[in-house]
């Protein structure tokens, strides 16, 4: 029964892969005894027809992470950092986070991967000012945009951190601080504008910080509405600077806060669809995200395919006895079978690909 399963597998991938067209037009039949409509006693028909040249596609579309990669320190949430890059001069200036992005296009280079993915503040230094942070990134996109510039080279996405910085602790959408939620939604404006500029295919937003610890200082239902009228303003923004690419949600139930609003690709559905926001996006499966909500990634995977949702996989696994985002390299066979069957039935995720959220 296994091995069936397999072998049904390796088929469906192999039919998929060949993206066989079955429209050729040869002028010959194959068969020897029938004629050709030439007057020529020559071959001129095909060998092979109703069989285009067949395209390999890039199915996995690998992309690496830039906050793990270069910016995770090997810190456990009870230990010290426990890596030493030899390049890092343990600070994050300007300076430092250039060769930070030297070093991740060597890498990339390196592996053969075309594709990369960035938080706004973990490839440039935060300023003291909105002006001063946006000015540090633009120095850091310009480099990154030199560097790309006659390679294959592109990030698969960008985002902007909401998260990290003290003004987040009670979110960013859904924060009850009006000059958070502005600050906010200029980080996002910012984010898209250079994820554009550098030739970026998605934008994703996680939502950080945007949920509760407790009800008796939360209104949720009209935290919900201010996300809801963020994400609408954001689209607004992606038409009008003309980026093309997609806008994808990434469900996270919970960590660090205690109920996140995007639990779970079925949660995230039914938010897009109140609000009326179905079709403007898509969703960001992350595996370990899928675990810490209750469910396999699979089951998240096809959540969001059958309802024409799934855009893009974090591709990452959690360990079944740590109970939070452990953000592990997946090595599971047996799980990797099932999100890739996901993939296939989705015809493949382009624009969207593969993230290895996941720490070295
Ligand atoms: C955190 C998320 C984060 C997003 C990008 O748990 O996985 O890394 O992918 O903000
Ligand atoms: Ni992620
Ligand atoms: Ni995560």
């Amino acid at each position: 029964m296994k091995l069936k399963g397999f072998l049904l597998f390796l088929f469906l991938l192999g039919a998929v892969l060949l993206n066989v067209d079955a429209s050729g037009k040869g002028s010959c039949p194959a068969n020897i005894e029938s004629k050709c409509d030439s007057s020529s006693d020559e071959w001129n028909g095909e060998f092979f027809p109703g069989i285009p040249k067949i395209k390999y596609e890039d199915w996995l579309r690998f992309s690496v992470a830039f906050w793990h990669t270069f910016r995770g320190t090997g810190a456990d949430p009870f230990g010290a950092p426990t890596k030493a890059w030899p390049w890092e001069d343990g600070t994050n200036s300007l300076a430092m986070a250039k060769r930070r992005m030297r070093a991740l296009f060597e890498f990339i280079n390196k592996l053969g991967v075309e594709r990369w993915c960035f938080h706004d503040r973990d490839i440039a230094p935060d300023g003291k000012t909105l002006a001063e942070s946006n000015a540090n990134l633009d120095e850091i996109i310009e480099l990154a945009k030199e560097l790309q510039k006659g390679t294959k080279i592109l990030p698969l996405w960008g985002t902007a951190q909401l998260f990290m910085h003290p003004r987040y602790m009670h979110g960013a959408a859904t924060s009850s601080e009006l000059g958070v939620y502005a600050y906010a939604a200029a980080q996002v404006k910012k984010a898209m504008e250079v994820t554009h500029y550098l030739g970026g295919e998605n934008f994703v937003f996680w939502g950080g910080r945007e949920g509760y610890q407790t009800l008796l200082n939360t209104d949720m239902k009209r935290e919900l509405d201010h996300l809801a009228r963020f994400l609408e303003a954001a689209v607004d923004w992606k038409k009008k600077i003309g980026f093309n690419g997609t806008l994808l949600i990434e469900p996270k139930p919970q960590e660090p806060t205690k109920h996140q609003y995007d639990w779970d690709a079925a949660t995230t559905l039914s938010f897009l669809q109140k609000y009326g926001l179905s079709g403007e996006f898509k969703l960001n499966i992350e595996c370990n995200h899928a675990t810490l909500s209750g469910h396999s990634c699979h089951h998240e995977l096809e959540t969001a395919r059958i309802n024409g949702l799934l855009g893009n996989i974090d591709a990452n696994t959690g360990d079944p006895q740590i109970g939070w985002d452990t953000d592990q390299f997946l090595t599971d066979i047996g799980e990797a079978t099932l999100v890739m069957l996901s993939v296939i039935r989705n015809e493949g995720l382009a624009p969207g690909g593969f993230n290895f959220d996941a720490k070295l």
